[in-house]
């Protein structure tokens, strides 16, 4: 073993202990206060788990994906063998780029036998963490293995893996190369990994699909221990067949649970389960970007920079960087993450026209501070209306970033304006990248923002608002709402456990439930106490449930959900409430059987959506 790949297995193995010992720290803190850390759920089940161990909007586990916003998709296997070109028997061509062993028909044999000749001796580690540093990419996700199950990596399960089944040079460990790049120049690494496995000769029977899932839970555990990856990228969890895929939420959940048992620091995307609001901890919107922030996950918009995801040398579609640009300001400005994709031809190299684009990306994120504009942003969305002239995001309390699209910059003399939604003022404003002066005058529902130049770029300029907004008043000393749980939907008789919630954060999935004494199915939960909001403004609620909820605000009903249902947002808008007063809240849940999910988020114009925090809420 390498001397660098030797000191990050030290390095890994001590990382592992020491989080078996904050499972140990937080079982223990769990049994003596009743209200947890957020050392990640302990593998636990059955009943009395909350599989929820803290808020992605909020946890320091995320805060490193809701910072860096931008990453690289790699996507890179045997298919790209084939370079997205299969010529058939007959001497037609077919083409397509990940998918070609399925699109084309292409017997497994002889796909296999492709296989073998795969040698990706180009492929540069550096090169490619620095392509994407350039880029202004953050993090990177690679295909581990794809939906032809080819693992690349030298997995143990199978021999249908890059070490045993090609001519690449059996010395070598491409993910461990890509890990030891990225740790070195500061890049977070993330590895895709499809579900959906066209290979695997248990995965077709559901006789045999358990074997298939063992062996699966072992390679994911191969990549843990490993090579200690940030994120995980599940794909291929939907309903389909060719083979029949079997993956159900309950899958998804137990799988879900035995990872953070494993690395409680993961983040996992929502198709480890099937692609719902309750699943992980993003949302994958694909191919395309959200008209507005997500309600109750955090999302990354994943796409191609020409129409393919593996390498195929016939699509030269190529997006152009303006318009990656542009996308990017777009989803920052929606509280989004963008999850750009490379393919890697059959050597392992990024395409030029790829590599040109992103550099051209990271030209522009790296001028006169316009990066300020994406990373570390939370959406304004609150604050102002989505401009139909730009993007503006929000950064710490007091700036917000407009980013003007060229086409729409005035002309001389002329404005763009701005729609506030909350009332703050704008004290400066400068045009990055520039001398110019910009003045900024109230007009109708907001502001004109009036430049004294030109556009900066020909993809977006950035005017930088110094703001006063609304400021919240201190944070509360609550502890958390009282929790009165039943064994039973109607709330009848004494609960069976009443506590001091310090939110309302429950993921009981399929085993779970509020406590060791209440079964896993036919509960209720009634929350009561006070709500103390931290800023006088439109408070709006969203709840996340399964199977019914009610929602109380200062004596009005807001939510009720009372038709039980699979795994549901909802949202009301409550007005009139005055920042560091405390109003009357009650939450009605009940469970009725199979899956089980409570969760209650706040958010206003100057408040990015979040789960109530426990220092808002009080005890009766
Ligand atoms: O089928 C895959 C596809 O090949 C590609 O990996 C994309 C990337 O998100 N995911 C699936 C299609 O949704």
């Amino acid at each position: 073993m390498r001397a660098v790949s030797a000191v990050s297995a030290v390095l890994r193995s001590v990382r592992r202990s020491l989080r078996g010992l904050s499972l140990l720290l937080g079982a223990f803190l769990l049994a003596v206060t009743g209200a947890g850390v957020s050392a990640g759920p302990a593998a636990a089940a059955g009943p009395g788990t909350n599989h929820a161990a803290d808020d992605p909007f909020t946890s320091s586990r995320t805060s490193w994906f809701r910072s860096d916003k931008f990453g690289m998709f790699i996507h890179f296997g045997a298919y790209s063998q084939y370079e997205g070109e299969y010529t058939r028997a007959d001497g037609t061509v077919c083409r397509n780029a990940e998918w070609i062993k399925r699109s084309c028909g292409i017997p497994m044999a002889e796909y296999e036998a492709a296989a073998r000749q795969f040698n990706p001796s180009a492929f540069d580690a550096n090169a490619i963490v620095t392509a994407a540093k350039n880029a202004g990419q953050k993090y990177i996700v690679i295909t581990s293995k794809h939906h032809d199950g080819y693992a690349m990596w030298p997995t143990k399960q199978n021999a249908w893996n890059l070490r045993d089944h090609s001519s690449f040079d059996p010395g070598r460990d491409l993910l461990a190369e890509l890990k030891t790049a990225a740790d070195a120049q500061g890049i977070k690494l993330g590895f895709y990994y499809s579900i959906w496995d066209w290979h695997d000769p248990d995965f077709p029977d559901a006789a045999t699909f358990p074997k298939y899932r063992t062996r699966m839970y072992a390679q994911l555990k191969e990549l843990i221990d490993g090579y200690d990856p940030a994120l995980l990228w599940f794909d291929g969890e939907w309903d389909t067949d060719n083979p029949v895929n079997r993956w159900s939420p309950q899958d998804g959940a137990a799988l879900e649970t035995y990872l953070r048992g494993l690395d409680p620091q993961l983040i996992i995307n929502n198709r480890v389960g099937k692609r719902r609001v309750v699943d992980g901890d993003y949302g994958t919107p694909e191919q395309e970007i959200p008209g507005a922030p997500v309600d109750g996950q955090l999302w990354e918009s994943c796409m191609t920079l020409n129409n393919s995801w593996g390498y195929a040398k016939h699509d030269n579609n190529w997006k152009t960087a303006t318009t990656v640009v542009q996308n990017l300001l777009d989803i920052s400005s929606r509280s989004g993450n963008y999850l750009l994709n490379v393919g890697p031809d059959k050597l392992g190299r990024i395409p030029a026209p790829s590599l040109n684009r992103l550099g051209d990306v990271g030209r522009w994120l790296n001028t006169a501070g316009q990066g300020s504009a994406v990373y570390g942003t939370g959406g304004a969305t609150g604050l102002v209306a989505d401009p139909a002239w730009g993007a503006v995001a929000r950064k710490g309390h007091d700036k917000l970033y407009a980013s003007v699209f060229t086409p729409s910059w005035p002309a001389a003399g002329q404005a763009v304006h701005l729609t506030a939604k909350a009332s703050f003022t704008v004290n400066s404003a400068r045009v990055l990248n520039s001398s110019q002066t910009v003045t900024v005058t109230r007009a109708g529902d907001g502001f004109d923002i009036r430049p004294s130049g030109g556009a900066t770029d020909g993809a977006a300029s950035v005017i930088e608002l110094s703001i006063t907004p609304p400021s919240p008043t201190a944070p509360g000393t609550g502890t958390g709402l009282k929790a009165e749980s039943f064994a039973n939907t109607t709330f009848a008789g004494t609960p069976a456990a009443t506590v001091t919630d310090p939110t309302i954060n429950k993921a009981y999935r399929f085993d779970g439930s509020p406590a060791a004494a209440i079964p896993a199915d036919n509960f209720a939960t009634r929350w009561t106490g006070s709500i103390q909001p931290r800023y006088g403004e439109p408070l709006t609620f969203t709840t996340v449930s399964d199977d019914t909820v009610r929602l109380w605000v200062n004596g009005q009903l807001v939510i009720d959900n009372t038709t039980p249902h699979v795994p549901q947002v909802n949202k009301a808008t409550v007005t009139g409430l005055q920042a560091g007063q405390k109003y009357a809240i009650k939450v009605e849940h009940t469970e009725q059987g199979g899956e089980a999910h409570m969760k209650l988020l706040w958010s206003s114009p100057s408040m990015e959506q979040s789960v109530v925090p426990r220092s808002q809420l009080y005890a009766p």
